[in-house]
């Protein structure tokens, strides 16, 4: 059986044809639409799926936001352009004419890299760092969504209680500090304006604010880490998104978490299906639910 999964995050459309022997075998992007009414990602999802759709037998979604019902609604709605409340599962059915089901894009991606793990793990978590900060969490080998579908989102945990608001109506998340939203944000000067992928290539180039910023990121993300260690005790923390699995930026993680005390060091890996891993979470977890 063919899977079409479409991967939904706040800046990218990703969907991949993925045949029965777990392959993909075509794969389409597009940028997330910049001002979402829920007619422009209606329309921004019927250009991602044409070319694929046909040869599809369902459809399987990973989706940034809570997923309840089958519905999108946004905990940030920053991330999504203001979107706060999408029929996710009912427009895709009505466009492909194929039976769909829809997750959150980090515990899709926490399941893929659960499914993924050599030997015995039982309890890990994904973080995404990515245009917010997303997390999965599985516990006793089983992906925690919670009965509201919050369960993971551990990007609206505290990092600093002076810091900035977060669109979810915190102040302080770690995604408020440390996903690429937040670093584009906190950017002034000479960098102001400029997005995470272009202030992290400035990091790498020694830039002093940019050091700063990008520090500042992956040290929220390492605390986070030594919390989750706290809470869940797992096993191996891996990390995702492309703010997170930029070159160096998992060693900034690891070098700011060798500072926390030793009882609070799980593993960490980059994420073993790398930026595919919200498109393979929503195929591997719609195998759970066999047509
Ligand atoms: P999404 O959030 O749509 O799932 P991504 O995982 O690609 O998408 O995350 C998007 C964020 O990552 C943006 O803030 C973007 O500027 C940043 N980004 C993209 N590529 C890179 C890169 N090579 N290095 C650092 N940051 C990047
Ligand atoms: C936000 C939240 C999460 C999501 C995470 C990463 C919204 C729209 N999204 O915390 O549901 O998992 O961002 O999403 O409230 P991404 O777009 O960075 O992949
Ligand atoms: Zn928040």
């Amino acid at each position: 059986m063919n899977t079409l999964a479409i991967d939904i995050g706040g800046t990218k459309l990703a969907a991949a044809l993925i045949n029965a022997q777990r392959q993909i075998v075509e794969r389409q992007t597009l940028p997330t639409p910049a001002s979402q009414t829920p007619g422009a990602l209606r329309e921004a999802l019927q250009s991602l799926i044409a070319p694929l759709v046909g040869r599809a037998e369902r459809v399987a979604v990973a989706s940034t936001g809570i997923i309840r019902h089958g519905v999108l609604t946004a905990l940030n709605p920053d991330n999504l352009g203001g979107l706060a409340q999408f029929p996710l599962v009912a427009t895709l059915e009505q466009l492909s004419g194929l039976p769909c089901l829809a997750i959150n894009d980090a515990q899709a991606a926490a399941w893929a890299e659960y499914c993924a793990l050599p030997g015995e793990v039982r309890d890990m978590a994904f973080i995404t760092v990515s245009t917010g900060v997303g997390g999965g969490i599985v516990s006793n080998g089983k992906l925690l969504s919670g009965r509201q579908g919050l369960a993971g989102h551990i990007g609206h945990t505290l990092a600093d209680p002076h810091g900035p608001m977060c669109g979810c109506g915190r102040r302080g998340c770690v995604e408020a500090v440390a996903s690429g939203r937040a670093i584009a944000a906190q950017a002034v000067d000479d960098l102001q304006g400029l997005d995470a992928k272009a202030l992290y290539a400035h990091y790498q180039q020694g830039h002093p604010q940019a050091i700063r910023l990008i520090e500042r990121s992956a040290h929220a993300v390492a605390r986070l880490i030594a919390d989750l260690k706290a809470s869940n005790d797992c096993e191996c923390v891996v990390l995702g998104g492309s703010v997170g699995l930029a070159d160096g930026y998992l060693s900034l993680v690891c070098a700011r978490l060798a500072q926390e005390p030793a009882a609070f060091h799980p593993p960490v890996f980059a994420a073993h299906y790398q930026h595919d891993a919200g498109l393979r979470g929503a195929a591997l977890w719609a195998e759970e639910f066999p047509l």
